[in-house]
């Protein structure tokens, strides 16, 4: 039965992770997938995490399941941090999922049962696993245009007027802040004109919200969520504690679908029934250490600490890429390194460019151009910059 399967590509982002790893090159240099390191090249653990996984080893009294949604401590913690403390509870169903794959997995099931018809729209371009995740379920995908490659920022005539022609059988997915690929993000006056334009034209905003707290910071980051949420009656927002909480391997995220009065039972009831089809009770660990963790102020006060360390490191890692590229020669205008926010911007290189950089220099990086910002550090910029002027001429 299985020999007539098809060999598939490997994911393309966690390929090259493991090709960096077998790599023997000590100048080696990481700007493939999302995750922070710092400059030697760890991914540490927050310390309010140790502090919570801490009191929970002492304090877990039982390994019984937790419910389908995940605990209710968990759901308010988060939607408090993602919506504020004023989030309409009575109009929000929120369920505790395996990371923000596993949120946006479940949300497009959703979507898929209410409206089999709808037409998803994702950024242009926008993170290829969103591919996957929601046109899986068998959702329709077309793009809106987004990134403006001559200015390395968002087109955002170009977004407006697509959005201005959506309707009632149309969701439109946004990333939060940070946006990946092109850390090209909104500002607060674009959000306010989708969120109207949203509210006019009744399509239904799906919010990723991956980077929370490493861009412009943890309000900042979720204007755009606030925003909608309070302009529109039903929104989907998709979240993970991956990057903000350092939790990647325990695949923590949540799934909130905002509803119209009274539907709030009906929507808790299908979001249960989704789980039940897919892994019915997700992993109760790193929900509940998020849940102590912003429960607690002592920790909730280090755990923003940590993150903001975080977010200031990779801002000088966009300042030292701007000026080690300008200091090497390498032509170009640099100034939106330091304009794009999160870990992620392009780099305009070709693929045979990138190709040569990885065999040659072992820098290793996305075929798009993507890099992750984190992987630029004082020591190995100038082996870098190097490199990059060497690929490109
Ligand atoms: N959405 C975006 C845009 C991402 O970059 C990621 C990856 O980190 C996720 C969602 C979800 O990641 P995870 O499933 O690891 O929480
Ligand atoms: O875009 C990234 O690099 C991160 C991590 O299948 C990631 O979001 C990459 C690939 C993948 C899951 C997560």
């Amino acid at each position: 039965m299985f020999s007539s399967m098809a060999s598939l590509p490997i994911d393309p982002i966690l390929g090259l992770m493991a090709k960096f790893r077998e790599d023997p090159n000590s100048d080696k240099v990481d700007l493939s997938v999302g995750v922070y390191k710092t400059a030697n090249g760890h991914t540490p653990i927050f310390e309010a995490v140790k502090a919570a996984e801490k009191y929970r080893l002492e304090t877990e009294d039982t390994k019984a399941y937790i419910g389908m949604m995940g605990t209710p401590g968990y759901n308010d913690a988060m939607l408090r941090l993602l919506i504020g403390a004023d989030y309409p509870s009575d109009r929000i169903a929120a369920a505790l999922t395996p990371g923000g794959c596993g949120a946006l997995r479940v949300a497009s099931e959703f979507l898929m049962r209410a409206n089999p018809d709808a037409t998803v729209w994702v950024s242009d371009p926008t993170w290829a696993n969103h591919m996957p995740l929601i046109g899986g379920v068998g959702l329709k995908i077309k793009t809106y245009p987004y990134y403006d490659k001559a200015s390395h920022g968002v087109n955002f005539s170009g977004m407006i007027e697509t959005l201005k022609g959506l309707g009632p059988n149309d969701v439109v997915l946004l990333h939060a802040s940070c946006h990946n690929p092109s850390g090209a993000d909104l500002s607060p006056a674009q959000w306010d004109e989708i969120a109207a334009v949203a509210a006019e034209r009744g399509f239904i905003p799906f919010i990723d919200s991956a980077y929370q707290g490493l861009g412009e910071g943890l309000d900042a980051d979720a204007y755009g969520i606030r925003k909608i949420a309070a302009s529109v009656e039903e929104m989907i927002l998709a979240s993970s504690c991956s990057k903000n909480f350092g939790l990647y391997r325990d695949r923590v995220g949540q799934v909130a679908v905002m509803t119209k009065a009274d539907r709030k039972e009906v929507t808790v009831g299908q979001i249960s029934s989704i789980a039940r089809g897919m892994y019915s009770m997700p992993p109760a660990h790193g929900g509940a250490v998020v849940e102590h963790i912003l429960t607690t102020p002592s920790l909730t006060a280090s755990w923003q600490k940590e993150l903001a360390g975080i977010c200031s490191s990779i801002q000088t890692s966009r300042t030292l890429l701007k000026a080690g590229l300008e200091k090497a020669g390498v032509e170009g205008d640099f100034a939106y390194l330091i304009q794009n926010q999160g870990m992620f911007s392009f780099l305009d290189l070709t693929v045979e460019q990138i190709n040569k950089l990885q065999a040659d220099y072992s820098v290793y990086l996305v075929n798009s151009g993507r890099i992750n910002l984190a992987g630029v550090t004082a020591n190995n910029i100038d082996y870098l910059a190097a490199s990059i002027k060497s690929v490109t001429g």
